[in-house]
């Protein structure tokens, strides 16, 4: 028996993907910003044993299913709903993610979203580099206080609970709804849990962290957005798709919210003319949230053992099939 074939989606650094190549040929889509054509992936996923994907890439029934030799696909990120999964369950396929070595980067971009949306930040950056700065003013680019204000996180996994310590060190008052009560995270982080409207109805900041699934698909729709306060601050740091981007447009113009900060959205990447991007009181990213050398390197790495452990007949460290039979 030969080689395993293993294929990478984008051009990842040689030094990282070198323990692969010890036990596989590799192969690797030759740009790493140029998503991988639909036509590679397919014909790619017929030859290999393994894949390495980026969220970004849809690795559904016809990719699967086209990869009659395929064992694993391990995906550089922890959400993984790029990833039709009961599919690869069927196939005999294990699906990996990255969890835990991007949970304290990703709370930190989402703690960063959210104070510059409430202290403007981007604007008064922008602002001076504009050369606007004439004189001092009393309420010259003035914002909202996070200290002592309420935080309503919406999915209280891993990165949610790492934003609500950083929440603590900022002595705001924690609320939470997620799929099922974390009572450990209550006693440890002082968070409280409430229903879904009663959240909405009391946090000045609703920051969404809850995976995209069939269930949150749109969850913050118009009805979601009009029970939030006027003063309310939206923060989404999961998946766009788990908002209404027209509810939320709407609510942002008509004042029923505030503002929002936003690292997703439900179509990437987006270009200059989206409509939120034309609003004063959006501070938007792209998809930055694990953006750190570290953590990117991390994950890389992560994701690689991952493959290795499959193609030596391994369990593979973060497994997000656990009924995964192999083939
Ligand atoms: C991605 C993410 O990993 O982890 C996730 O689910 O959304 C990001 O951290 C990143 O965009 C690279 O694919």
């Amino acid at each position: 028996m030969g080689r395993p074939y293993v294929f990478i989606t984008r051009k990842l650094p040689d030094d990282i993907i070198a323990p692969i190549k010890d036990i596989a040929e590799v192969a690797m889509w030759p740009h790493d910003d140029i998503p991988v054509s639909r036509d590679v992936l397919i014909n790619e996923a017929k030859k290999a044993d393994a894949l390495l994907t980026m969220v970004s890439d849809v690795i559904d029934q016809e990719v699967l299913k086209a990869g009659k030799s395929l064992k694993v696909v391990a995906n550089m990120g922890v959400g993984f709903d790029n990833i039709d999964v009961p599919a690869a369950t069927k196939y005999g396929i294990a699906v990996c993610n990255t969890p835990d070595v991007l949970t304290d980067t990703t709370a930190d971009l989402t703690f960063a979203l959210l104070l510059a949306t409430a202290r403007r930040i981007v604007e008064a950056a922008q602002f001076i580099k504009e050369g606007k700065w004439k004189s001092w003013s009393p309420f010259l680019l003035a914002g909202v206080d996070v200290h002592h204000k309420t935080i309503g996180i919406v999915g209280m996994g891993k990165i949610g609970q790492a934003v609500a310590k950083r929440a603590a060190g900022f002595d705001m008052n924690i609320l939470y709804h997620n799929r099922s009560r974390n009572i450990e995270a209550e006693k440890q982080l002082g968070a409280t849990y409430c229903s879904f409207q009663e959240l909405l109805a009391t946090a000045d900041f609703v920051v969404c962290l809850t995976p995209l699934t069939n269930e949150t698909r749109h969850m913050f729709n118009r009805e979601a957005f009009r029970k939030m306060k006027q003063s309310a601050i939206f923060i989404n740091a999961s998946r766009g798709a788990v908002v209404d981007e027209q509810a939320l447009y709407d609510a942002l113009v008509s004042g029923e919210i505030a503002g929002a900060g936003l690292d997703v959205f439900e179509h990437e990447p987006i270009d200059a003319s989206h409509p939120l991007l034309t609003l004063k009181n959006v501070v938007a990213l792209p998809h930055i949230g694990s953006a750190t050398g570290e953590t990117r390197t991390k994950m890389m790495e992560l994701a690689s053992r991952n493959i290795i452990a499959v193609l030596q007949g391994k369990q593979p460290e973060t497994l997000v099939n656990k009924e995964w039979n192999s083939r």
